[in-house]
């Protein structure tokens, strides 16, 4: 699932990752394209308008506009919209009462008996439950009954029916035994229809009416196209679904469906199944699935990192300090600090997009740390105005970070032709702050 709307993403967002500047035509191109790259995914277009006006109003916003990198953190935008539309995180079973009641509800074929027995194995073996009972109340395929009672039985599970058509007596009668006999799971398989169907829901109200289920779960193939949205919208108006199963996920669907029903229903998508066999069956993670999405994960983890160390407003405020050409050593300080909290710079650009082929840029950490030292052994007067600086002074300084006069004559130099060519450039009013001659 998903490869193809992944593809199609990836490459918009190829284009616009590396951007410096971003104008409002850049985003409206790069919405209009994620805007394609959804609907043929099958993403239903109700949906796909809310997508792309919600991840418009936060790219137009200054922060975009203003950011450090800007088409990163543009991509951060449209990833954290996808996991918001994907559900905020994952939503584990209501575990506090029991018997856990979980019914199943969902078209035929949907996957409601391969998941039933999938969700059961899932509590045993993951959730050390002990006393489980698979319940098979689908009277509606003759068959049905003895599929469950097989998949039952190959992971040790009971297996509850009775001999008749009456589906709701079924679950009835399942309930009153778990009641008796203390089971602490109670997972009921339904019939399904191609199609929603009237009678079908009537039942399954029924059922709703006389026992108080814990979970009431969609099983929904991820295949479905545009008519997830009915689907979805048809099984939640009835019976009010705590959550969503995605099924067929290792099939070549294109992903829309997950996107489009967990928007509709406004519940959450709690588990994938991915594949036949009774193990592929997993817990559904937004984020995971928003960043295989995209493929854009380390540009998100990136951007995240950089916001979480260093405020955009102070990076803001130092830059524009720097073009008024009072920056002084005390600043200059505070950035090599603000740079060390990011961590190793070899991390930080192996994060950064074609980082990992910028290595002839040698960041000397050693170099770093002793320009750091040198600042650090001057006054606070000293640091503001380098100038009064003499000879002494510099022996001091030389002596207290454990380097040479020369070392600290050599910053001294850098910095002042940096801070000259500041004051050039700032009087000519154009040209972005940088470290002339410094390491950075
Ligand atoms: N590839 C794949 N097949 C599945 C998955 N879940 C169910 N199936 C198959 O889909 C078909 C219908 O599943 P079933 O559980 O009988 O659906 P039900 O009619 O809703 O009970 C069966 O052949 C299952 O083996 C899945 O996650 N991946
Ligand atoms: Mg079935």
């Amino acid at each position: 699932m998903f490869d193809n709307i992944s593809a199609k993403l990836y490459e918009v967002m190829r284009k616009i990752k590396g951007t410096g500047v971003i104008t409002e035509k850049n985003i409206e191109d790069a919405l209009k394209e994620i805007r394609m790259a959804l609907l043929e995914a099958d993403v239903s277009y109700k949906v796909v308008k809310a997508f792309i006006d919600s991840v418009k109003t936060k790219a137009l916003g200054e922060v975009v506009l203003k950011a450090i990198s800007p088409g990163q953190q543009f991509i951060k935008i449209v990833n954290d919209e996808l996991v918001s539309f994907l559900g905020d995180a994952e939503k584990p079973l209501d575990y506090s009462k029991q018997p856990l009641l979980i019914l199943l509800v969902g078209l035929q074929g949907s996957g409601k008996t391969t998941i039933a027995a999938k969700l059961a194995r899932f509590l045993k073996t993951e959730k050390n439950f002990k006393k489980l009972l698979l319940v098979g109340a689908d009277t509606y395929r003759p068959a049905a009954k003895d599929q469950l009672k097989k998949l039952a039985s190959t992971i040790d599970v009971p297996f509850y029916t009775e001999d008749h058509n009456d589906a709701i007596k079924i679950v009835q009668n399942a309930y009153t035994l778990a009641q008796d006999e203390l089971y602490q799971a109670v997972i009921f398989d339904t019939a399904g229809r191609l199609h929603i169907d009237e009678d079908m829901l009537a039942e399954l109200k029924k059922m709703k009416a006389l026992i108080p289920f814990t979970e009431i779960l969609l099983v929904a193939d991820s295949m479905l196209g545009q008519e997830a949205v009915n689907i979805a919208k048809g099984f939640n108006e009835a019976l009010g679904i705590t959550g969503l199963v995605l099924t067929k996920v290792d099939g070549d669907s294109r992903g829309g469906a997950a996107l489009s029903m967990k928007y509709i229903t406004a519940v959450p998508i709690k588990f994938m199944g991915t594949g036949e066999k009774l193990e592929k069956f997993e817990y559904f993670y937004p984020e995971r699935v928003a960043s295989r999405i995209l493929g854009m994960g380390d540009v998100v983890s990136l951007v995240e990192h950089i916001e979480k160390t260093v405020a955009i407003e102070d990076a803001q405020k130092a830059e524009a300090k720097f073009r008024k050409a009072n920056f002084n050593l005390e600043d200059f300080l505070e950035q090599m600090q603000a740079m060390k909290k990011m961590g190793p710079m070899e991390d930080l650009l192996k994060m950064i997009p074609g980082g990992a082929q910028l290595g002839n840029i040698n960041i000397d950490e050693k170099h770093m740390k002793s320009l750091e030292a040198i600042i650090l052994s001057m006054t606070p007067k000293e640091r503001n105005h380098p100038e009064i600086i003499n000879d002494s002074r510099k022996k001091r300084i030389a002596k207290g970070s454990g380097t040479t006069s020369e070392k600290v004559n050599k910053l001294l130099k850098q910095f002042a032709q940096a801070r000259k060519m500041m004051k050039q450039m700032s009087r000519k009013k154009h040209g972005k702050p940088s470290f002339p001659g410094m390491p950075f």
